[in-house]
């Protein structure tokens, strides 16, 4: 496939991720959305470009800002805007919600609210594998914020002490909440994987999802041993809800005009109107199978809840 090619596909992913994302924000005040949302519009680039290189075979752990990730490695668009309508049609019968999205058939192995929770699930699995000698490589994303907790320390010790083929992949967006990375952290994320022997790779432009799929399967060419990918990138929505909050003054709109300028999905106006109406036509399908799906049983109620 030619570089043109390649381009195009991840592009019409990466669209297809912020349609449904603008979608959301739509429909969002009449309520008919049961569910909290942490938007990745801004992030998409970094979704498409990690899994561009995976198979349904190779597993992935997200967080609670799991939309991109859910949809870049294949999860179904009917059941996902079920699953935020609160429908039985949903992925997990409308009881899991935005934060809590999963798609095993393709390998998106689930999300937590519990920040970091990510990192330790998929060192777990990563351990399973290599017991169970399966070819099989494991993702697990987090934000910098996710960096601040101990669990992320003792993932990389295990990690590295056992050589799991476990690639840690943090979206620095440079925002926890509110409050700024120079605000939060004495160290550099950069220097964290060394301590504990992994090669680390900064991916400098997150946007750029060709450039993210190149660096990323370099980086994680050699299967064996875990990896330690950054990719820098940037949250243009408030950090849960749908509205903007530039005016909440712990970040300038200055910055945000800098990442758009360097957003193909805003600057590629010519293909965003080539696939646009194709995608929002698969989009108001989803939400119509949503809107007319039955709500879940009250004898369902604890169904599947352990
Ligand atoms: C263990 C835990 N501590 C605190 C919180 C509250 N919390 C939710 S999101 C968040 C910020 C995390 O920021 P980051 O990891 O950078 O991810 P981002 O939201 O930027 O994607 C915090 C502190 C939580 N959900 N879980």
């Amino acid at each position: 496939m030619s570089g043109d090619e390649d381009y195009k596909r991840m592009f019409h992913q990466a669209l297809r991720i912020r349609l449904v994302e603008e979608r959301i924000i739509d429909l969002y005040p009449s309520d008919r959305i049961q569910s909290p949302v942490h938007l990745s519009i801004g992030q998409e680039g970094a979704a498409v470009g990690v899994c561009n290189g995976l198979r349904d075979t190779d597993l992935l752990f997200g967080s609670y800002r799991g939309h991109a990730y859910y949809l870049a490695k294949g999860g179904d668009l009917k059941s996902f805007f079920a699953e935020l309508f609160g429908r039985a049609t949903g992925m997990a019968g409308g009881k899991a919600g935005s934060m809590h999205l999963a798609a095993p058939d393709v390998g998106f192995q689930g999300c937590s609210a519990v920040v970091a929770s990510s990192i330790p699930h998929a060192v777990g699995a990563a351990l399973a594998a290599r017991r169970l000698g399966k070819d099989q490589r494991i993702v697990a994303v987090f934000g910098d914020g996710a960096t601040e907790e101990g669990v992320f320390h003792e993932s990389l010790n295990f990690a590295a002490l056992h050589d799991l083929p476990v690639v840690f992949v943090c979206e620095n967006n440079g925002y926890a909440v509110h409050a700024a990375l120079s605000a939060r952290q004495a160290y550099s994320i950069s220097k964290l994987p060394a301590v504990y022997g992994i090669p680390y790779t900064r991916i400098e432009e997150g946007a750029d999802f060709v450039a993210v799929d190149k660096e990323f399967t370099t980086a994680v060419a050699d299967t064996t041993g875990p990896k330690f990918i950054e990719i820098m990138t940037y949250r243009s929505k408030e950090h849960v809800g749908v509205a903007d909050d530039f005016h909440a003054g712990y970040r300038t709109d200055v910055e945000f005009r800098d990442w758009q300028a360097k957003d193909p999905l805003v600057q590629d106006t010519a293909l965003v109107e080539e696939y646009q109406p194709a995608i929002e036509g698969e989009i108001s399908e989803a939400v119509n199978f949503a809107e007319t799906s039955p709500l879940p049983a009250p004898e369902d109620l604890l169904a599947d809840v352990i």
